[in-house]
């Protein structure tokens, strides 16, 4: 077996190179190795320092989160982190790419930290349901204090460089080809100092200093609410951190553990790793290996300065890609670049961004009234509004115009992409880029494939996704594809229950309950009611609140009424419409009580959407699925999406209370035919993969 730590002696200095790609995770294997190197490099008189530094991109990206749920072999990490601590000669560790979680956590361990000014340092466990296990909690506060110690964590940033040296978690910055050297150069300082081997263990200023102020740990919470909602680990973070106050280092560890161990065995975990997980698998396409090249996108246009082109625009501008925008009208592309401008603006004004940066973007746009503009784009994104007559059209116009070889893409959110590019003479070279609103906040990009895209196209978008920032899940075509079909039916549920007297506030509390962000009504009132496209030919209360002129939060009036500070309050306005409509459309039923009640009625019908959308090999897997809900809809992340949700839930326990609200509500509750055999089989979706 290769080794995946080695050593180089160089005078006086041990240099050990972690390599175990493509991330330097501590493996069972890495820290086995590192342990005996470092032993080795303790026992070998002949050294008196040792540099820590890692192969290939970066330096440790944490434990392997691959082997969460087995038992730690020894040594563990917090093992290895008091070895080090105990370490008889001093130990610098040389960063570059990023250390995060376990790998800062045995940076931290080290006397000193020495750091290439491209690095980023962080403590991201709390993405993953989990808490810094091997020292972090008590580390960290004893160097920037209590209240920047839980920022940190609590939000798992990065830190760059520059300011992990002002806040001193670490000793020193370099250029990025000279680290390797400096880190050398710095041990043999060190030595030549006297070899002092400061401990970040024994500091105590800092946590002495928060002892008399027993309320910051509940201010803290009382700040960020938002961090701890339906989240175990922020609070478990909380305590942790207040343990590095209230007790010496060793028993503070003590309480980290413990509460790492009940964090990593919790459903949210579980919950978060799938995630966590899914993102990175979503880039995979089965069929699409080395052999399809992507293409390089140099350029871009987009084909409508609306909320959505504007979003869309500003993805590709953050990531210094020129864009040449289009509209029909000079008043149109001056209001598109108006509303791009004034969202930089408020980033900037909230210190995210400097002016310099604002300008440096809207540089990158080229407006133009005409098409022809077009004519060096690599990648062209039509989006403008669904129509299929109107998109066909352009997409008509675009190949008479745009380069061979160029990507059309359409943001259509459900029209046949199928038919669009039956409009053009390249269907091969035509894609489905479907952006999630706001197009420059939310991550989820759909890349749905027409029955005639190319694997070079495919494999450019996917390629193309990572570098704007997005997640990429793939989709066939269908009506709403993955994320619109998939939630469409928790939507038709609330209205149903809604006309069956189920109280419109007590729909949205079981959804806001189980951890979205806000209910169905809250939302529609919060998009606009007179922006959702309904059918006209049918009464609705929805059009009925239109036609009464409440059109949303925006009016102070929707579903709900909004007080001055857009709070929501019961409306009986809303709830004389809802009876008459529903007295109108003759429906009957009882109102639906209690959150269990609720939640199945709202939720089983999206899996139940999921295990067809999964059949009809719309989408790739089932984690693509979870991932589209959780990126594309808020679904809340440690549920894990609903087909992971369902799993725990048990798919036998679905499938039977399915069963029952098929007998009273009829056939949208029968339970699917995949979902029925995984029920059967006592498997789960999770089973697929
Ligand atoms: N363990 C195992 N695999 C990992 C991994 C990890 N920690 N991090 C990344 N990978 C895999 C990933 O699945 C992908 O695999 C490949 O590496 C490249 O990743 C005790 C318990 C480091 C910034 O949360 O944030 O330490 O898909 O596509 O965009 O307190 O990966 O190629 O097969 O994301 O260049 C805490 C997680 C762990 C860091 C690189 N650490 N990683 O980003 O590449 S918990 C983290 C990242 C912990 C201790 C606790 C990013 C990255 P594949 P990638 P990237």
């Amino acid at each position: 077996m290769t080794r995946t730590a080695t050593s180089a002696f160089m005078a006086d200095v041990m240099l050990i190179t972690l390599d175990n790609p493509p991330v330097n995770a501590l493996s069972n294997a890495l820290r086995r190795d590192l342990h005996e190197e470092l032993q080795r490099a303790f026992e070998d008189a002949a050294v008196r320092a040792i540099v820590l530094i890692c192969a290939g991109r970066t330096f440790v990206a944490g434990a392997d989160i691959t082997e969460f749920g087995q038992p730690w072999q020894r040594p563990s990490l917090p093992d290895l982190c008091t070895f080090l601590d105990d370490a008889p000669k001093p130990v610098i560790a040389a960063i570059h790419g990023t250390a995060l979680g376990g790998g800062f956590e045995l940076a931290l361990a080290c006397h000193y930290r020495i750091a290439a000014l491209s690095a980023k340092v962080g403590l991201p466990e709390v993405h993953l349901g989990i808490l810094p296990g091997a020292g972090g909690t008590q580390r960290v506060p004893r160097i920037v204090g209590v209240e920047a110690a839980l920022e940190i964590i609590t939000s798992g940033r990065r830190i760059g460089a520059t300011e992990a040296l002002s806040l001193g978690l670490i000793d020193a910055a370099v250029g990025d080809a000279i680290l390797r050297d400096e880190a050398i150069a710095f041990a043999k300082r060190v030595i030549a100092d006297g070899g002092a081997m400061p401990r970040i263990r024994d500091r105590t200023v800092t946590v002495e200093a928060a002892h008399a102020r027993s309320d910051l740990f509940a201010n803290f919470r009382k700040a960020n609410p938002h961090r701890f909602k339906g989240f175990l680990a922020p609070a478990a973070i909380v305590e942790a951190v207040e343990a590095a106050v209230t007790l010496p280092f060793d028993d503070g560890l003590a309480t980290e553990t413990a509460l790492f161990e009940r964090l990593v065995a919790s459903p949210e975990s579980a919950a978060q790793r799938h995630a966590f997980f899914a993102e990175r698998e979503a880039a995979r396409v089965p069929d699409i290996g080395a052999d399809a090249v992507p293409i390089d996108i140099c350029a871009v246009g987009v084909i409508g300065a609306g909320t959505m082109g504007g979003g869309i625009t500003m993805n590709f501008l953050n990531a210094g890609i020129p864009v040449t925008l289009v509209e029909m009208t000079q008043e149109a592309l001056d209001r598109g670049i108006a509303t791009i401008r004034r969202n930089y603006e408020a980033t900037a004004a909230k210190g995210r961004m400097t002016t310099q940066h604002v300008e440096q973007r809207m540089a990158l746009i080229s407006p133009s009234l005409d098409l022809g503009a077009l004519v060096d784009a690599d990648l062209l994104i039509e989006a403008v509004y669904e129509s299929m007559d109107v998109k066909r059209d352009i997409f008509a116009r675009l190949d008479g115009i745009v380069k061979q070889g160029a990507i059309l893409a359409s943001n259509t959110s459900f029209l046949d992409l199928n038919r669009i590019a039956a409009a053009t003479r390249r269907p091969a070279c035509v894609v489905g880029l479907h952006f999630f609103s706001p197009a420059n906040v939310m991550r989820l990009l759909e890349v749905v494939r027409g029955s005639a895209t190319s694997k070079t196209v495919i494999a450019t978008a996917m390629k193309l996704a990572k570098r704007i920032g997005k997640v990429a899940v793939l989709s066939g075509v269908c009506d709403g594809f993955i994320a619109n079909r998939l939630l469409a039916p928790r939507g038709y549920q609330a209205e149903a229950m809604m006309l069956e007297g189920t109280p419109i506030a007590e729909i949205d509390r079981a959804l806001v309950g189980y951890g979205f962000a806000m209910g169905h009504f809250q939302m529609m009132d919060l998009v606009g009611l007179d922006v959702i496209g309904r059918d006209a030919a049918k009464r609705t209360v929805m059009g009925d609140l239109v036609a009464a002129g409440r059109l949303g939060q925006k009016r102070g009036a929707g579903y709900y009424d909004y007080d001055e500070k857009r709070r929501p309050s019961p409306s009986a306005v809303t709830a004389a419409l809802i009876a008459e409509v529903a007295a109108a459309g003759g429906v009957a039923g009882a109102a639906t009580r209690g959150d269990e009640a609720l939640l199945a009625r709202l939720l089983y019908p999206v899996v139940n959407e999921g295990a067809k959308i999964l059949d009809e090999g719309i989408a790739l897997r089932a984690s693509d699925i979870d991932i589209a809900a959780v990126l594309g809809y808020n679904w809340p992340v440690y549920r894990g999406g609903p087909l992971f949700w369902a799993d725990q839930v048990g798919l036998g326990r679905v499938v039977a209370e399915m069963r029952a609200l098929e007998a009273v509500h009829g056939e949208v509750f029968r339970p699917a035919p995949l979902l029925v055999r995984l029920a059967d089989e006592g498997r789960g979706f999770g089973s697929l993969s």
